[in-house]
């Protein structure tokens, strides 16, 4: 096989239901061979864990951890559970993000402190976190993967304080990636997908706009879908990628590239 996954141990966070783009993710690279680990965001009621457990049995999941990255505790624990079951990490992906409600619809000008720290701390500090506690567990030529959105150099319409967040995310990429290429040749890049309806973009008005209109200009004339997403990470996280590190790679449908 071209795309050979077998025998690598990977992390998949931030899968929340079956539209989850991370879980287009860790299907696809379930079907390469890898062997998968997977977070859910622990909850009160405890339905997340229930819903992501029962959604990713197919799988099989080697680890099944909760983690907030808000709580430094829980990321130390699942490092530490990565280490004494699987010894080493050869891939981890980051599809953590979150902002408040009120600060993705009006006014960029009036997110409040409490709002832009809690977008930028769990949308993009929290990469740099997880990449130093995976630091020591990587393999030679491990991957790491996460994801973005052109909001992060373009003013999209509410993206607001997202955008922002996502720009500080590619940001980090390009030092993570400067910083743990030169030991072990581990590299780190981001996917900036294309619209697609999920958790994430559902409770957002406008989401329906903006895919009709990527359907009408994007030069596939479409959106993309969870599972070509999922393949572009299988793709970074595999062999095939060895040269490619600190990049945003776009999978829109060609959308980004037009003028207008
Ligand atoms: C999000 C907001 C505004 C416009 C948007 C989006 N467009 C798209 C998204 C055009 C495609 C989805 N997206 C790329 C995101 O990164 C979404 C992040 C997000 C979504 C929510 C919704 C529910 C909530 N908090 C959120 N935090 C982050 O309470």
């Amino acid at each position: 096989m071209l795309l050979d996954l077998s025998g690598k141990k990977i992390l998949v966070t931030g899968i929340a239901n079956n539209r989850s783009i991370a879980w287009g993710i860790a299907q696809q690279l379930h079907a390469a061979g890898a062997e998968i680990g997977v977070t859910y965001l622990p909850d009160d009621k405890g339905r997340f864990e229930s819903k992501v457990r029962e959604l990713t049995k197919p799988l099989e999941p080697s680890l099944f951890l909760p983690l907030n990255v808000q709580d430094d505790s829980q990321t130390k624990n699942v490092f530490n559970q990565i280490s004494n079951q699987w010894g080493q990490l050869d891939g981890l992906v980051h599809c953590l993000a979150f902002a408040g409600k009120e600060d993705l619809i009006g006014d960029f000008s009036a997110t409040s402190p409490q709002g832009f720290s809690r977008a930028l701390e769990i949308s993009a500090y929290s990469l740099a976190p997880l990449c130093n506690y995976a630091k020591p567990l990587l393999s030679e030529g491990a991957g790491i993967v996460t994801l973005t959105y052109l909001g992060a150099e373009r003013a999209i319409p509410n993206y607001n304080v997202m955008g922002v967040a996502k720009a500080a995310l590619e940001a980090s990429v390009r030092y993570l990636s400067a910083e743990l290429g030169p030991e072990k040749q581990i590299r780190v890049n981001a996917i900036s997908a294309g619209p697609i309806r999920t958790l994430a973009s559902s409770a957002i008005g406008g989401i329906l706009d903006m895919i009709h209109n990527v359907e009408e200009k994007a030069p596939l004339r479409r959106t993309v879908t969870q599972t070509e997403v999922g393949n572009t990470a299988a793709f970074l996280l595999s062999d095939l990628a060895s040269g490619i590190s600190g990049q945003t790679i776009y999978v829109d449908a060609g959308y980004c590239i037009n003028g207008m």
